[in-house]
């Protein structure tokens, strides 16, 4: 019974470090992004060093991540998966 208790413990641990990190990533490309620290992202920080092929479909991402259709994102909006 002890064994069992003690791998549940472990896989829990593992799966918290993980969510950890993967939140951290998404927060370190927020950060990335936007690049005159204003907390938001517009649209052009959004597209930099996006491939030309691809600027209309991530316009389109942009808008549906774009909640209250304000031009810009939040870090909230940007974590938002839904719409791609
Ligand atoms: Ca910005
Ligand atoms: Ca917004």
């Amino acid at each position: 019974m002890n064994k069992t208790k003690t791998k549940t413990k472990t896989m829990t641990i593992t799966a918290l470090i993980l969510f950890c990190t993967s939140a951290m990533a998404g927060q370190r490309d927020f950060t990335k992004l936007d690049t005159d620290g204003n907390n938001k992202l517009s649209l052009s920080e959004f597209l930099v060093k996006v491939n030309p092929d691809r600027i209309a479909k991530m316009t389109k991402i942009f808008g549906n991540k774009d909640k209250n259709d304000d031009g810009y994102l939040t870090k909230a909006e940007f974590k938002y998966q839904g719409g791609i």
